[in-house]
């Protein structure tokens, strides 16, 4: 085993790899910037050196000064997290020609599932269902060939994508001709690889994912799905497993047909495989995430399987001692994204010094946060500053004891998301489990709306779980949660 692991990232996600490595009796590096030196997982690490200045271009995306602290202090792998240097080839063959393992998948898994077309026909090769789409296309009259093939509404996409950047859909010859050259600059600007494909437009799917995990020996388990429809301009809010519309059979042909990609990639350590899922609970590969997710709470959660300890056990070559069997979820697992952002202001980025911070806990509470009390947000990166992820028996438990859990969270000196959470949370589609990608812009532009059926019934019982007091505050304005003695001395 490891003694000594350097973790190549910061907030939430660097303090849980941080967590793992200390549980397993691992010392734990972390690299910081100039506006990182008092940020919450350097307090956690039990070494931490600087790699440059605020700008993750000049710091937490240097593979060279990331190595060359790795190298110094002689740890013996790198945990790349999410974001940053996570998803990037040349990162693991750095890592490689320095002698240091990367806890991931290897540079040709990682190139081969990053890009979405090789990863679709990878898919194709073992039957797992997608979306009739086309290859590569080089100009507009094959375009306008290959989109009336497969017919309109179609969305135009990069196939090094992500992000939703030069994500176009289309809905008829004359808007293809509109967007075509637009959408190739668009992508020519965005990514190194400038290809686009046609895909058929599926109407208001469900984002539901798998987590998989494959060990050197080519062993591959699945783990239950994560509903993760609920998205912001391609950002996810809240995530859930299991699905509300999963059942057993479901789960199984999706975590097998997962697998099945992943073995066929050659896929090592934690990947998540994406599918679209339409009203007739038809599944569709849409891209594989070769990383360690956001989300990996929920499924570690719902299922009791550490994933970092089996990240770093399989990056030091053991082999998975679980059986596939043993892996079900239990009861229901909801969590919250809380940002650093204001959600009465068009969620803008709310950087700034946290003046004061009361987490929440109890039973079944489990909030991965990267800041502290006095601890500073910087403008420089992602907005996400923990997750509240919240265990119940039931779904209803699980959403009265999240809006439990969010009343109690107090943040003060800087704008969370946290009272757009408690409106979301009660919110009739959100408690019917009724979610599509498209449901949260509905709900942002007509915050009220009643629509969809057979919500009745689960609004009443998480309202009645929540207790008949907390009601009127649910309905009243967020702004109002707030204790007045707590904000005092804030
Ligand atoms: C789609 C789709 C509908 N049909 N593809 C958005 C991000 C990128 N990863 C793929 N995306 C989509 N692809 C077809 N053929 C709808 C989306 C989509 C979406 C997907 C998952 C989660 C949120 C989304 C929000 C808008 C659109």
């Amino acid at each position: 085993m490891f003694k000594k692991i350097l973790v190549a990232n910061r907030g939430e996600i660097a303090v849980r790899v941080l967590r793992a490595c200390r549980e397993a009796g691992i010392s734990g590096v972390a690299v910081y910037s100039d506006v990182d030196r008092a940020a919450l997982h350097v307090l956690k690490a039990d070494e931490a050196y600087p790699i440059g200045p605020a700008p993750a271009l000049e710091s937490y995306l240097r593979m060279d000064h990331i190595l060359e602290v790795a190298k110094r202090c002689r740890a013996e792998a790198i945990h790349p997290g999410y974001g940053f240097l996570a998803e990037n080839p040349e990162f693991p063959e750095a890592c490689e020609k320095a002698g240091i393992v990367f806890i991931g998948p290897g540079a040709q898994a990682m190139r081969l599932l990053g890009n979405k077309i090789s990863a679709l026909r990878t898919a194709r090769e073992v039957k797992v269902p997608s979306v009739p789409s086309s290859g590569a296309v080089e100009d507009l009259a094959t375009a306008r060939k290959l989109a009336k093939e497969i017919g309109y509404p179609v969305m135009l996409k990069a196939s090094a994508g992500g992000g939703g950047k030069g994500l176009r859909l289309v809905q008829s010859e004359k808007e293809l001709e509109q967007l075509w050259q637009i959408t190739r600059d668009e992508v020519a600007a965005s990514f190194k690889d400038p290809t686009v494909f046609l895909e058929k437009y599926l109407p208001a799917p469900r984002h539901i994912e798998i987590q998989v995990m494959a060990d050197q020996d080519g062993k591959v388990i699945y783990f239950p799905e994560r509903e993760c429809s609920l998205q912001r301009r391609h950002q996810k809010i809240l995530e859930e497993s299991p699905s509300p519309i999963v059942d057993p059979s479901l789960r199984r042909r999706m975590g097998e047909a997962a697998a099945r990609l992943a073995k066929k990639a050659g896929y090592q350590n934690a990947g998540t495989v994406e599918f679209l899922v339409d009203r007739d609970r038809n599944f569709y590969f849409l891209e594989m995430n070769t990383r360690l997710q956001v989300e990996h709470p929920v499924t570690e959660m719902v299922t009791g399987v550490d994933l970092l300890h089996w990240q770093i056990r399989i990056a030091a070559g053991e082999k998975i001692s679980l059986r596939q069997d043993e892996i079900q979820p239990r009861g229901h697992v909801l969590e919250c994204r809380i940002n650093a952002e204001d959600p009465e202001n068009q969620f803008a980025p709310s950087p700034g010094r946290i003046q004061c911070l009361e987490e929440p806990g109890g039973p079944g509470v489990r909030c991965d946060s990267g800041v502290y009390a006095g601890s500073e947000v910087p403008i420089h990166y992602d907005p996400l500053i923990s997750k509240l992820v919240v265990y119940g028996a039931t779904r209803e438990e699980a959403l009265a004891r999240s809006l439990r859990a969010l009343s109690e969270y107090r943040i003060a000196g800087i704008r969370t998301s946290i009272p757009f959470f408690q409106t979301l949370l009660t919110h009739p589609r959100v408690l019917a489990g009724d979610l599509s990608t498209e449901l949260l812009s509905e709900i942002l532009q007509q915050p009220q709306t009643q629509d969809g059926e057979g919500w009745q019934e689960a609004v009443i019982a998480a309202a009645l779980m929540y207790q008949q007091s907390q009601r009127r505050r649910i309905e009243s304005a967020p702004s109002r949660w707030r204790t007045s003695a707590w904000d005092e001395r804030c």
